[in-house]
């Protein structure tokens, strides 16, 4: 038997860890740490059960074309020949015409999917859809573009290896980012400090120095509590203050200077408030505020934690002011940018018209949310198939993506894809959202492909570190990269010139050009290699402390806080998070992770389960105002008070198990549009 080992990184999640992938004969059998690359110490239990994913029985093999009607469980998939799927797919997107088409994608963070991103892009813009779906704003979106509010840029990467104190919060990279993980341990080995703000105590939280046990929905309070006692007890770093921000300018509507008015406006947030509010006792927020003032340099990583909330850009605001009151933006130890191999973008967003732009659904609503580059809602998405009332949408172009199960407002979802004329996706599997489409495409995974990577985070080495990642598997039956449905679709819509002529390897070419690397290169060293032109790592930034464009959206000029509506029939609150063994919606299939996670739990606070006398591995029904989801329970000692904290992704009954149908989707930030999924009033019973 012909074995033979790659370098290559595993795709599957955002920590693309390097790694080593053994095949024979074409099938991937094993894959091991490798531990010379940049990312490569560890893998997890999904990398090393990829040889199931890839060899799964249920994988899609041909494209296949809906004979049945929507709504029918069987959709009678007819396999048809590639040629045919994508004449019939070009004829379709014809029909409906730029506008009414719509693209979506999967998320790039928790799905391969990243390899052809760009690609995706460009093809939704070249075609001239304003209109493409992606989870950013339940995802990245406050992470990467809403601290663009605060100072003008992203969050930025911790410099671990100079940091003094590293503050984690609502993120938790033990289960969901294994080379962050191995970094941050690797800094406190040093010496460096580590606070976890999480309702749940997992992973890099049982070694901090610090655990706040946070209620969900309630870090923007905490964050307006952490400003005070720094302010109010000197661990500000003025001098940084003064040269990088607005903080001694007048404040533009009254008496004062900004930093006077932000003292002021904290001080409503004594730490008795905050604990009452917070459920974090006012001894654990004063040895914070004393590490934050202190233990310096700062770094500061925050996710979906405080992401999924009803008002995320309120908490990222009060998170991200009080950063930069720690005068460790942009410095060594601190959160830095670190400089990428210099890669040409693909995207082509300037291709779509300015005035077909300015009809991306939700850009009124949202100007300085995720519209504003070109990526809406599902909600807006659906509503606008539904009601038609902005323009028809009569299409949807997806590359994965299971909206049915990661999305909120299930049946809106189900009632706009039955109403779509054509709907084709592009996956690995039969999703409960594909059973919806009229045509299936079968996608190569990551080990069967070629896919790029520009940058791997978690530190400066690793950041302008490149690999072109080898197909090291056969894909199953006819399934194609991405990559080249997205060519395919192109050449078929007569829009190749604008795809290098149709050809991914110029493409590629195009890429890759003013990094001083090339593909050839890139092919004899497969570990990849350090980028020789990289992007410059920026200045620190101006930090406007004062924001008149969140005091125009009204949202006031410094954030606050609102109590959500008490409703005494759901008295605990719901949030949710990810585990080891999935992403999202994902890998159930797989029998060696579902041996793992073999069915959806809720963790439940022992207060909770008090309460409603529930005991440890009993069936119960966590119930929110709009739906109700089943679940095992368990009860974990380990959770903030008040708290049920339960499993999302479930799909073996797209209704009974899965979180989000018990979600409306009505409830949502009003600059980004993150959906509240993440401190969410409910009440248990048993089941
Ligand atoms: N295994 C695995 N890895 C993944 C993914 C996956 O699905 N599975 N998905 C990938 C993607 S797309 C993403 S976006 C990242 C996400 O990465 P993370 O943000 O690390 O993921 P989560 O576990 O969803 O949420 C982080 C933490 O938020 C906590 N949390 C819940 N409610 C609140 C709250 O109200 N306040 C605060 N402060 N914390 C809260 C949870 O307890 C959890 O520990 O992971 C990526 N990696
Ligand atoms: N309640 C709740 N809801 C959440 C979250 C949460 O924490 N709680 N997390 C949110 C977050 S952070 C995100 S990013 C979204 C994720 O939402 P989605 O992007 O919808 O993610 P998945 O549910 O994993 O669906 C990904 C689909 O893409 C397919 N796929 C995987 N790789 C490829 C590929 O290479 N090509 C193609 N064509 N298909 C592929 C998979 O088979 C899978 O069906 O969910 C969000 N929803
Ligand atoms: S954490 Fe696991 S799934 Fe994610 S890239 Fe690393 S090995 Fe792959
Ligand atoms: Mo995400």
């Amino acid at each position: 038997m012909a074995r033979e080992t790659f370098h290559t990184y595993c795709a599957l999640c955002i920590s693309r860890c390097g790694c080593l992938a053994t095949v024979e004969d074409g099938r991937l059998v094993s894959v091991a740490p490798d531990p010379g690359h940049p990312t490569g110490r560890a893998i997890c239990i999904k990398a090393k059960a990829a040889p199931e994913l890839a060899a799964h029985r249920e994988r899609l093999t041909m494209p296949l074309l809906r004979t049945r009607p929507k709504g029918d469980p069987d959709p009678g998939w007819q396999p048809i020949g590639w040629d045919e799927a994508l004449a019939l797919a070009g004829r379709h997107l014809r029909a409906a015409g730029p506008e009414g088409t719509a693209f979506a994608v999967a998320t790039p963070s928790g799905t391969a999917v990243a390899d052809s991103f760009g690609w995706i892009h460009r093809l939704a813009h070249v075609w001239g859809s304003p209109n493409l779906v992606f989870a950013t704003e339940n995802c990245n979106w406050h992470r990467d573009f809403s601290p663009a509010l605060t100072w003008g840029g992203g969050l930025g990467m911790p410099d671990y290896a100079n940091t003094g104190t590293i503050l984690l919060w609502g993120s938790n990279p033990s289960a969901t980012w294994l080379a962050h993980a191995e970094r941050i341990r690797a800094a406190q080995q040093r010496g460096a400090k580590l606070v976890v703000v999480d309702p749940r105590k997992s992973g890099l939280a049982n070694g901090a120095d610090v655990w706040l046990a946070v209620k969900p929905g309630t870090d923007a309070a905490l964050a307006l509590g952490l400003i005070h006692l720094l302010l109010s007890e000197g661990g500000a770093d003025l001098d940084f203050l003064r040269w990088h921000s607005d903080a001694f300018s007048p404040a533009p509507d009254g008496p004062g200077t900004v930093l006077e008015r932000l003292a002021e406006h904290a001080s409503a947030w004594p730490p008795e408030r905050v604990a009452d509010v917070t459920g974090i006792a006012e001894d654990a927020l004063r040895q914070v505020a004393d590490l934050l003032g202190t233990a310096k340099p700062v770094s500061l990583y925050t996710w979906t934690g405080t992401c999924q909330q009803e008002q995320a850009t309120a908490a990222t605001r009060a998170i991200n002011l009080l950063y930069a009151l720690t005068g460790s933006l942009g410095q060594p130890g601190g959160n830095r940018w670190f400089a990428k191999a210099r890669l040409n973008d693909i995207a082509a967003f300037d291709q779509v018209a300015p005035e077909v732009r300015a009809r991306t659904l939700g850009i009124e609503e949202r100007p300085f949310g995720p519209p504003s580059r070109g990526w809406i809602t599902t909600r807006d998405l659906f509503g606008a198939i539904v009601s038609e009332q902005r323009y028809p949408i009569r299409a949807l172009v997806a590359f994965g993506g299971n909206f049915l199960v990661s999305k909120p407002a299930t049946r809106h979802t189900e009632e706009a894809l039955a109403k779509l004329d054509f709907f084709v996706q592009t996956e690995l599997f039969e999703t409960p959202s594909a059973r919806w489409a009229d045509l299936l495409l079968p996608a190569s995974s990551c080990w069967e492909r070629e896919g790029l990577q520009g940058g791997f985070m978690v530190d400066e080495s690793a950041e302008a570190h490149v690999q072109l990642r080898p197909a090291v598997a056969r894909p199953p039956g006819e399934a194609r990269a991405d990559t080249a449905i997205v060519f395919g679709l192109a050449r078929t819509l007569g829009l190749s010139d604008a795809f290098f002529g149709g050809d991914p390897e110029a493409g590629l070419a195009h890429i890759l050009a003013p990094s001083g690397l090339d593909a050839a290169s890139l092919r004899t060293q497969r570990r990849g290699l350090a980028a020789p032109n990289l992007g410059s790592e920026p200045p620190v930034p101006r930090i406007t402390l004062w924001s008149e464009t969140l005091a125009r959206l009204g949202g006031g000029a410094l954030p606050i806080w609102r109590p959500p509506a008490a409703d005494p029939a759901l008295p605990f609150t719901l949030t949710c998070g990810k585990t080891v063994a999935y992403c999202h919606s994902q890998f159930r299939q797989i029998d060696s992770l579902r041996k793992r996670q073999p069915e959806p739990v809720a963790e439940l606070a022992p207060d909770v389960a008090m309460a409603r006398g529930v005991a440890s591995g009993g069936a119960i029904v966590v119930r929110t105002a709009t739906g109700e989801v089943h679940y095992r329970a368990e009860i974990n000692l380990k959770l903030a008070a008040g708290t049920v904290w339960a499993h999302y992704g479930w799909w073996h009954d797209v209704r009974s198990v899965n979180y989000n149908a018990a979600m409306d989707g009505e409830r949502f930030d009003a600059v980004s549009g993150s959906n509240a999924l993440r401190g969410v009033s409910c009440d248990v019973r048993p089941g």
